[in-house]
């Protein structure tokens, strides 16, 4: 029986993983583990960013005998394209994320597969883009909205709509910055064209130009992925669930879903809920059907559906080593090209579903919004039928569970903190009651914690121990992606629990309110949702964002996506702090442009903040956190 009363430690979650591995190395699997060993010592020109490969007169990398590449271009040129790549990349990702949104949004149709769940808050979005919405049919306006969001990745005028959700002041550093976003596609192809052989050298020209293409994900792609996937899907509410690799069980049929479009895994989620699907898991001697998630797909039906998560990242090979796997169901990206071979070591079906992420070994089943139902079904069936498949002797679910309450979008931090003072709200509620926390010291300030796993990091070790930090300084948490299930699997979301590792403020805000002090803002496009409620807060305190305290940090980060994620929420006024260096160190004038007084933050009014120290990171952003207190003079 599951005691409840302990949160999981890190050295737990490792001892689970062992287990794990002893199987792997039964029946000759390949983990990343081993692959980790195999690559290091990492190569030390790409670690610092100074090889350059971008024509085939090299490559070329720049060492003290060798300072410029064969076109006369210096390091600090090499480093700030490499860097500039690294976020149009991420940009392009996400974006492409929130066109397949918006593509899903033109399908909906009454009694169809997709629907608008969430109507006030497509006719809310529609006032905001000066959409008339008086008398129109609602999903006449969907598809009418669908089709302004995908001009959002084309115009040839004008910057992106969302910006003017920004407070002013923002908006007006954004212009003399000259860094808003125009046409999403035009920001991510632009910089392409900037680092292309012969163009842009200058690291200052580029460095703008990846905030500026951050910036088209944040407050473009990814922003029109969150509201449009709340708008079909329903606006996440607080909700209970449970995390951690136990989440699986070994008498059901389990289905794991990754990756991180939600309309895919809606559909599952539907799916194996369907009486005719559970009834013939049971002839087949199942108990039943359980789907759970890992990584962004795992967070956004958590969210909505309190679908259990059971790990983030670095555990997406774990779930298929339980050997209780039937399927794991794929959409697009952090997604390991490794399942194909290790599947193929066990039962478990590795199907991939979308034209954007296609791997060998996988079973491909094209997911079509128009066709999702039927697609969906035959995945659920396919799943059912290979329990009859497992080698039971193989199976080992490692008995790590723990509960979460999650589903903290804006308007429910909003709500569920109103609780907490006597503030006036309006309609939707305001920050108000927050900022009144903030200012009388029962809470220090906030941190919006993101990003990844990374094995370069002991896997969840910063996330865990920075939060438990932050905690005990009475400092809120707002996570999304891999960092929110590092906090779920760790008890870290479980109100009850979690409250104990709090200083006596925030512990009164969470008894108040009912709410975990840290809570799961979502998946890794969701952090447009963390800039809305940034910019709320200002607005409502009547402050610049950068004056707010609040930093975010990604301490594990790994992907492109992390890098374009870190630009927007610089680029917005937050000092951002990160755990793994973004492969800039081999240029001493774009580590100043990053991460020093006189660069972007004199655009921005932040910067980012780069140790490899956790404990020293926790306390600079402890300290940056204080000095921004002190600054308001609370
Ligand atoms: S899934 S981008 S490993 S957070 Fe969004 Fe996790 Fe990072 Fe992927």
């Amino acid at each position: 029986m599951k005691d409840w009363a302990f949160t999981t430690t890190v050295e737990e979650m490792e001892a689970a993983t062992n287990s794990l591995l002893e199987t792997a190395q039964k029946v000759g699997a390949d983990t990343w583990q081993k692959r980790v060993k195999d690559q290091t010592p990492h190569c030390g020109f790409g670690e610092s960013g100074t090889c350059c490969r971008i024509c085939s007169m090299g490559p070329c990398r720049i060492t003290k005998k060798a300072p410029r590449g064969i076109c006369g271009c210096d390091v600090h040129g090499i480093v700030a394209r490499n860097y500039l790549r690294f976020t149009a990349g991420g940009a392009a990702t996400h974006s492409d994320h929130g066109r397949e949104i918006m593509h899903t949004l033109h399908q909906t149709k009454e009694g169809g597969n997709y629907q608008v769940k969430d109507p006030e808050k497509l006719i809310r979005i529609a006032k905001e883009w000066g959409v008339e919405t008086e008398g129109k049919d609602i999903y006449d306006l969907a598809h009418e909205m669908a089709e302004i969001g995908l001009l959002e990745y084309g115009k040839p005028f004008g910057t992106q709509r969302f910006l003017k959700r920004a407070p002013e002041h923002t908006q007006k550093l954004w212009h003399d910055a000259d860094i808003e976003p125009r046409a999403i596609d035009r920001e991510v192809s632009q910089s392409l064209h900037m680092t292309h052989m012969g163009c842009s050298s200058l690291p200052e020209a580029l460095i703008r130009q990846a905030l500026r293409a951050g910036l088209s994900d944040g407050w473009g792609g990814s922003m029109m992925g969150t509201e449009f996937s709340d708008v079909m899907f329903g606006t996440p509410k607080p909700v209970d669930t449970t995390a951690n690799i136990g989440v699986m069980e070994k008498d059901n049929v389990n289905i794991v879903v990754h990756g991180h479009d939600p309309s895919l895994s809606e559909m599952i989620v539907y799916y194996a809920n369907d009486p005719e699907m559970i009834a013939y898991a049971k002839s087949l001697g199942a108990k039943g059907i359980t789907v759970s998630g890992v990584c962004c797909t795992s967070n956004e039906v958590a969210m909505r559906h309190g679908i259990p998560m059971a790990g983030n990242f670095l555990n997406q090979e774990n779930v298929v080593l339980t050997g209780a796997c039937e399927a794991i169901v794929v959409d697009v990206q952090c997604i390991f090209p490794a399942l194909g071979p290790l599947s193929k070591c066990f039962h478990t079906k590795f199907i991939t579903t979308s034209p954007i992420a296609r791997m060998p070994d996988s079973e491909f089943i094209q997911f079509h919004a128009e066709t999702a139902g039927e697609n969906a079904k035959a995945i659920v069936k396919m799943a059912i039928e290979n329990f009859t498949n497992r080698k039971t002797e193989l199976v080992n679910i490692p008995d790590q569970v723990q509960k979460a309450r999650v589903g903290y979008s804006v308007e429910a931090i909003k709500k569920v903190l109103d609780g907490v003072a006597n503030s006036q709200v309006d309609e939707f509620g305001t920050t108000k009651p927050l900022i009144e926390c903030v200012h009388a010291g029962v809470l220090r300030g906030a941190v919006a914690m993101v990003g990844c796993n990374n094995p370069k990091i002991r896997p969840d070790t910063a996330h865990i121990a920075l939060m438990k930090k932050m905690l005990e300084n009475d400092i809120l948490l707002i996570v999304s992606g891999c960092s929110a299930q590092a906090a779920a699997k760790a008890g870290l979301m479980d109100p009850e629990q979690a409250k104990e590792y709090c200083g006596a403020g925030l512990k009164r805000v969470c008894e108040l309110a009912g709410i975990p002090p840290v809570l799961h803002m979502g998946s890794c496009v969701d952090i447009s949702r963390m800039m809305i409620l940034a910019s709320d807060i200002s607005k409502d305190w009547g402050i610049p964002i950068s004056q707010v305290p609040v930093v975010g940090c990604a301490p594990e980060w790994m992907s492109e996506k992390a890098v374009s994620i870190g630009n927007y929420v610089v680029a917005t006024g937050i000092e951002t702090f990160l755990g793994v260096d973004p492969y800039t160190k081999g240029s001493e004038e774009v580590t100043q442009l990053l991460q020093g007084d006189h660069g972007i933050n004199e655009w921005v009014e932040a910067k980012f903040v780069v140790d490899t120290d956790i404990e020293r990171l926790g306390d600079k952003m402890i300290a940056c956190i204080e000095a921004k207190r002190a600054a308001l003079g609370i």
